[in-house]
């Protein structure tokens, strides 16, 4: 009998009756399925799991805020199990006693593993709230502008995402795509959770037999695959909103905008208008004007501009483009762009805000709640957005806005993390290397030595999911699984739930925590919550035992196709937006009313702080763009053989233009050091026509590998570089993407990768 495991990457099939252990393949029937997933079990992860519970010298001898320039740099002492789980609680207990629960972030932002019960990130919030509370983050580091500007004039991320328009209604009705950041196959194969059967590709491929024809804009030729030919309109990062503004007003001074659609469905186009045609500010955004900052002749925008009007258009947008200084201005200018076209709510016409990203996006599975854990109330008010984390262990008492409103930041004692990579996702790492030392304690639970385990005080080894039992299930991707262990969990290893079970007695909590119930026991009680709701929605799930017995539950009997916004378009009235005015807004009253410096009621070109146009550039010429990895998700699996096997000489590739190389004297394969002002790194050269002149590209993931003595980061990670300062003061999003580097090479005298050997264990007291 098959047996399956869920994982972001997809699902996979595995069975357990051959010699060499466990083996993994991909779901049958998938379509496009992910090589990633298969390496799951690699047994070269192995030598960088965390064995025991281990305490970091200083803090373990002298006690919380010992030595805390040493994180990072110290060895770690193994301890027993239950003497982590006294130290921990007692820890816990001292910082809520004197300085209370919101002097503890418990954010925790992190992908984690697949499954609905062991997600660490449910987990460690129920067990925070369960003891009082935690300072919490929102957003997210793939979305953080998006989620704030989108619900003001469009609708929420979560209702755009699951509304977009299937892949089957794009093939039969859009004759051209126009999409901003390609829509790379690679992005598309993952989904938080769970992916399905993969669809991105696929429906590509269909659109492309059917005809549509496709224009790719951005820095970036080799990120669309539609098996037919692709138009690259190349022009440099940050510079979409510009030639969307071009396209606007050759629109608008063609009359070839719909009026009719403009007054029904949007407020505020007027406003906008007088910006477009400089009425406002002395510049008419014109396509000459347009032309001067992203390079495309104005005569190719003016061809555009009427290919669009005179055609069943989608227009499209990576989640990269607003992850960046004013990451919100080209994602409003998008909508705006689409709603002047008039076709959104019509098959095959409109925007989408995000066909890329992930298998999710184009599905024509029902958006519907999973089995869920739940998490309790928190009774601390205090936030951040996700992306302000080292602002705000630097700054404790400073002021920030976000969404409109005054907060301050709180004064953090105590960081607990379970399920994330803070030194993978967040930016600016020697910066948040000195505000990872304002904490007293650390506390973090990790399968591997990831950096973030490293510059931790107390590290907590946690299974993977392949060492438990769980249910698979993300919406809209159309299965349960029922997720088997499949091997033992790994030396010490235990579950976060088992962990936090083991603290929360140690507090007087286990019961609340717990409820008394074991791994399947939990599995169970989900299962039946969720077949219950969804039976009121009048879709029929198995009994639990026949779903864990056969494994899967496809959803194929509930699918059907769709289209976005277009009841909003039958009936504006019956069924408004959720924006404040129930319509499109393409001037907001709301943004207005919060009275932000530097942001404007409508969409505008406003120059971000580096990019190639401004002053830095002459000092740093290259735009380097770190972009989501293609053999791994985030940091998961760096040690992999399948992500190992992408790095040259151990390092991770810088993908630069081979003009920009040549003038360097850099050919392929040269380690070469990537730096500014913020940092440096080691990484191979590529040079590649598949990149405009004067970018570079480092994907993420690979495991910080800072060299102590000076900083020199040798692995190849773009985050040491990368700027650290929010999208804007409307959503203090993250704006990686936002990053001027040189490159100089080739480096001869090279330093040993050591990202995957685990720090040095020592005995307690030891000299
Ligand atoms: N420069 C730059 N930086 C970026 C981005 C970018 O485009 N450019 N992208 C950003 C984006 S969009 C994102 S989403 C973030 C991603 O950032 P993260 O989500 O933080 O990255 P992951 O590597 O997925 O981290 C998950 C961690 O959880 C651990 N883990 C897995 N399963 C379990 C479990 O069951 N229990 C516990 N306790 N731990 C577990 C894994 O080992 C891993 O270390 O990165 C962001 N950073
Ligand atoms: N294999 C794999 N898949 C993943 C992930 C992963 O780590 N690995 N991470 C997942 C996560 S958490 C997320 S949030 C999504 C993220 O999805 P995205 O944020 O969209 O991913 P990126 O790869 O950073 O960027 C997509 C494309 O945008 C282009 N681009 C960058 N800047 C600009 C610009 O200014 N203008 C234009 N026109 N194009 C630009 C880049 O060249 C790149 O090809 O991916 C998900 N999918
Ligand atoms: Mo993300």
């Amino acid at each position: 009998m098959a047996r399956y495991t869920a994982s972001h990457w997809g699902i996979y099939e595995i069975s357990c009756d051959s010699a060499e252990g466990p083996q993994i393949r991909p779901l049958k029937d998938d379509p496009d399925p992910s090589e990633i997933g298969l390496h799951q079990l690699d047994p070269g992860l192995l030598k960088s799991r965390v064995r025991q519970p281990s305490v970091r010298k200083s803090w373990l001898e002298h006690g919380p805020g010992a030595a805390p320039h040493l994180r990072g740099r110290e060895p770690f002492v193994e301890v027993s199990w239950d003497r982590a789980l006294d130290l921990v609680a007692a820890e816990m207990d001292r910082v809520r006693k004197t300085h209370g629960n919101e002097a503890i972030f418990g954010g925790s932002y992190g992908w984690a593993s697949a499954g609905r019960f062991h997600h660490a990130q449910s987990q460690i919030h129920r067990f925070l709230n369960v003891t009082g509370g935690y300072v919490r983050h929102t957003e997210s580091y793939s979305l953080g502008a998006a989620h704030v500007i989108m619900p003001l004039i469009a609708g929420t991320m979560a209702d755009l995402m699951a509304g977009h328009t299937s892949w089957d209604v794009m093939a039969e009705h859009t004759r051209l795509f126009v999409t901003f950041g390609g829509v790379p196959r690679k992005n598309s194969q993952s989904s938080p959770g769970l992916a399905g059967k993969h669809r991105v590709h696929v429906g590509l491929q269909e659109m492309g037999r059917a005809g549509t024809r496709f224009v790719n804009v951005g820095p970036c030729r080799d990120n669309l695959d539609t098996g037919t030919e692709v138009e690259w309109m190349a022009i440099p990062p940050h510079t979409d909103t510009a030639l969307m503004l071009g396209l606007a007003w050759q629109l608008h001074a063609e009359g070839l905008h719909d009026r009719a659609f403009l007054d029904r469905y949007t407020v505020g186009f007027d406003r906008f208008a007088a910006y477009l045609t400089g009425e406002t500010d002395g510049v008419a955004k014109t396509p000459d004007w347009a032309a001067a900052i992203c390079g495309i002749r104005a005569e190719r925008i003016v061809a555009l501009a009427h290919e669009m009007a005179g055609t069943r258009t989608m227009l499209n947008i990576q989640w990269s483009l607003q992850r960046a200084h004013h990451g919100e201005q080209p994602f409003w200018m998008m909508v705006t762009l689409a709603a002047m076209l008039g076709q959104i709510g019509l098959p095959g016409g409109g925007f989408g805000v995000g066909y890329g990203p992930a298998n999710t996006m184009g599905s024509r599975h029902r958006k519907l709640p999973g089995p869920s854990l739940d998490q309790f109330h928190n009774p601390v008010d205090a936030y951040i957005p996700c992306a302000r984390i080292a602002d705000m262990l630097l700054n404790p008492g400073a002021p920030f806005t976000h969404s409109g409103r005054h907060l301050t930041y709180p004064d953090i004692h105590m960081i607990y993390w379970a399920g994330g990579n803070p030194f993978h996702h967040h930016q600016d790492l020697n910066r948040l290397i000195r505000a990872w030392q304002k904490p007293a304690s650390i506390v973090v639970h990790e399968p591997y030595w990831t950096a973030t385990a490293r510059f931790a005080d107390v590290v907590l080894p946690a299974t993977t999911a392949m060492e438990r039992n769980d249910i698979g299930y993300a919406t809209q991707e159309g299965y349960f699984v029922a997720m088997r262990k499949v091997s033992e969990p790994f030396e010490g290893a235990r579950n976060d739930y088992t962990i936090f079970s083991g603290l929360a007695e140690r507090l007087s909590l286990g019961e609340r925590f717990g409820e008394g119930r074991d791994e399947m026991e939990w599995l169970r009680h989900m299962w039946e919550g969720c077949r219950e709701k969804w039976a009121t929605r009048d879709v029929p799930l198995p009994e639990f035992d026949t779903f864990w017995e056969e494994g899967l539950v496809d959803l194929e009997f509930v699918a059907r196709s769709q289209t976005m916004l277009s009841r909003f378009r039958e009936d504006p009235e019956a069924y408004p937006l959720t924006t404040p005015s129930g319509k499109i807004e393409i001037t907001s009253d709301r943004i207005e009313s919060y009275a932000l410096p530097g942001f404007s009621p409508h969409p505008v070109w406003r120059e971000p702080v580096e990019w190639l146009g401004s002053p830095r550039a002459q000092r740093y010429p290259l735009h380097l763009l770190s972009d989501q990895p293609a053999r791994k998700l985030h940091s998961q699996l760096d040690p992999s053989v399948h992500s190992v096997r992408g790095k040259i000489q151990g390092r991770e590739p810088v993908y630069m233009n081979t003009a920009d190389a040549q003038v360097r004297g850099i050919v392929a394969g040269d380690i070469v050091e990537v730096f500014n002002a913020r940092g440096r790194c080691l990484a191979a050269a590529v040079p590649t026509d598949d990149l405009l002149p004067g970018v570079a590209r480092i994907s993420t993931g690979a495991w910080y590998d800072g060299r102590p003595e000076d900083g020199l980061e040798k692995h190849g990670n773009p985050n040491v570089l990368t700027l650290d300062i929010p999208a804007s003061p409307l959503s203090q999003g993250c704006a990686a993407q936002t990053c001027l580097v040189e490159i100089s090479g080739p480096v001869t005298d090279l330093p040993e990768v050591t990202a995957f050997v685990p720090p040095k264990i020592v005995a307690e007291n030891a000299r």
